[in-house]
């Protein structure tokens, strides 16, 4: 039965996949990076030698953490090993193609020079400006680059969570405009970045401005043709999220994977996305301590190989310190999957749901409009005979280890379209891809 569509004026206003360069970039990417730095990199989830189980971006929001003290945090932030074209050239061997970079976190500490607060870089020991400089190292690199901002301001007296009061919309109209004067500035500052990355949209104060926003974001579209936006940043006027009344996407992909990727394609819905995720459990600033289960690089490459397989994108944060450089584990991690991209890359970039029944040895992956589709193995069947069912009438042409010693497979056809392929060798210490090679059997 048809679902009833309902008028609206601030619901998705496209509906399907944009189909311009900008998106069919962004669609290819397949691996990005995460980068969430600020203040809260300093107390590092640590408080009076206390330690914050939250997140430790999130720390300011402890009781025990009172405002004031934190906010002068500003006059501690002195990253004097900050060096922006190390951290590219690290992603850049890691093999990403985008990065999200907090230009302002909750705690609202600008990361660039904004001239609508004091509470910036600009008045810390640093001084300089953090953005830029990034903007221009992995841009140089080929790596798209993507600013993270969140609306939620935990700094501006203005911010609040719900409307209640006449003075609550006055001062919230002033934070309307606070908002729109920096997205303008980061957006005039930094023409070379490709979207915008919002968080902290969810509470009833921004949730009931479907009108505001939207009209800000028709204007920062027709300011940066091409432009990128995700689905966190504005709601319908009845107040939905990500996807309006009646169902469609508001924005160019979905942003609704944070730590979480999905299990088959109709999960998604036909829109593009990107899955964020971080290495420890949920902790996106430098935190000393890292808890729980860590991940390891096989474990990344397969959530890599996964999003990719359902058409997403998969992005791995990092927490750099307050000196500015990265932790160990986290430029292991970029060795241990940029050695792995080296070999397998062809696999990742370009790569689209492949249409075909997952089988239990990995993900498949087809190539953007070739007739290739590979194989991304993560566990080998004790029997080393891998299932391949294609769809009736396709068979298989040719079947080759990517990158590995240039081995070639017989497929067994073991039924219609059904085939097994014997692995030469039964004991494989890391993922490995093979590519199939398709023909039209009819
Ligand atoms: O609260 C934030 C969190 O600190 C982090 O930035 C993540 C990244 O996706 N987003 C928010 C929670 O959704």
């Amino acid at each position: 039965t048809a679902q009833k569509t309902i008028a609206l004026q601030h619901g998705a206003h496209g509906v399907g996949r944009r189909r311009d360069a900008a998106m069919e970039k962004w669609r290819a990417y397949g691996l990005g990076q995460f980068v969430h730095w600020g203040l809260y990199s300093i107390p590092a989830g640590e408080w009076n030698g206390k330690q914050y189980n939250g997140a430790a971006e999130w720390i300011k929001s402890w009781k025990e953490v009172p405002a004031t003290t934190y906010d002068s945090l500003m006059y501690q932030f002195n990253p004097t090993k900050f060096n922006a074209e190390s951290w590219a050239a690290t992603a850049k061997q890691m093999g990403v193609k985008y990065v999200t970079i907090t230009t302002k976190h909750h705690d609202g500490f600008c990361l660039w020079p904004s001239k609508y607060t004091n509470f910036t870089v600009a008045n810390s020991p640093y001084k300089k400006d953090i953005i830029g400089p990034l903007v221009k190292a992995y841009d140089r690199r080929g790596i798209d680059v993507i600013l993270y901002f969140s609306i939620m301001d935990w700094h501006n007296p203005d911010w609040r969570y719900d409307i209640k009061t006449r003075e609550d919309s006055v001062a919230f109209d002033r934070f309307k405009q606070f908002t729109r004067n920096q997205l303008l500035e980061l957006l005039t500052l930094y023409p070379a970045a490709k979207g915008l990355w919002f968080d902290g949209t969810w509470d009833k104060s921004w949730v009931k401005q479907a009108a505001f926003a939207d009209s800000l974001e028709k204007e920062m579209r027709a300011m940066r043709p091409g432009l990128i936006i995700g689905s966190r940043f504005r709601a319908d006027e009845y107040g939905k999220r990500h996807f309006d009344s009646n169902g469609n996407m508001m924005g160019d992909y979905e942003q609704g994977w944070e730590r979480k990727i999905p299990e088959k394609i109709t999960d998604v819905h036909g829109n593009d996305w990107d899955c964020v995720m971080t290495v420890p459990e949920n902790q996106w600033g430098y935190s000393k301590i890292w808890k729980g289960h860590i991940k390891t690089t096989d474990e990344l490459l397969e959530m890599l190989a996964k999003c990719v397989s359902l058409d997403g994108n998969f992005v791995l944060n990092f927490g750099p310190k307050p000196d500015g450089t990265l932790r160990t584990e986290e430029l292991d991690l970029a060795k241990g999957i940029g050695a792995w991209m080296d070999t397998n890359s062809e696999a990742i970039y370009n790569g689209e749901y492949a249409g075909l029944v997952k089988q239990d040895w990995g993900y498949y992956v087809k190539k953007t409009g070739t007739n290739k589709i590979y194989m991304l193995v993560f566990n080998v069947p004790v029997s080393g005979a891998l299932n391949v069912v294609l769809p009736s009438r396709t068979a298989i042409s040719k079947v080759y280890d990517l990158g590995g010693p240039g081995l070639s497979y017989v497929p067994e056809e073991i039924g219609t379209s059904t085939y097994f392929i014997h692995l030469k060798q039964q004991t494989f210490k890391r993922p490995f891809v093979l590519v199939l090679e398709t023909a039209d059997n009819s």
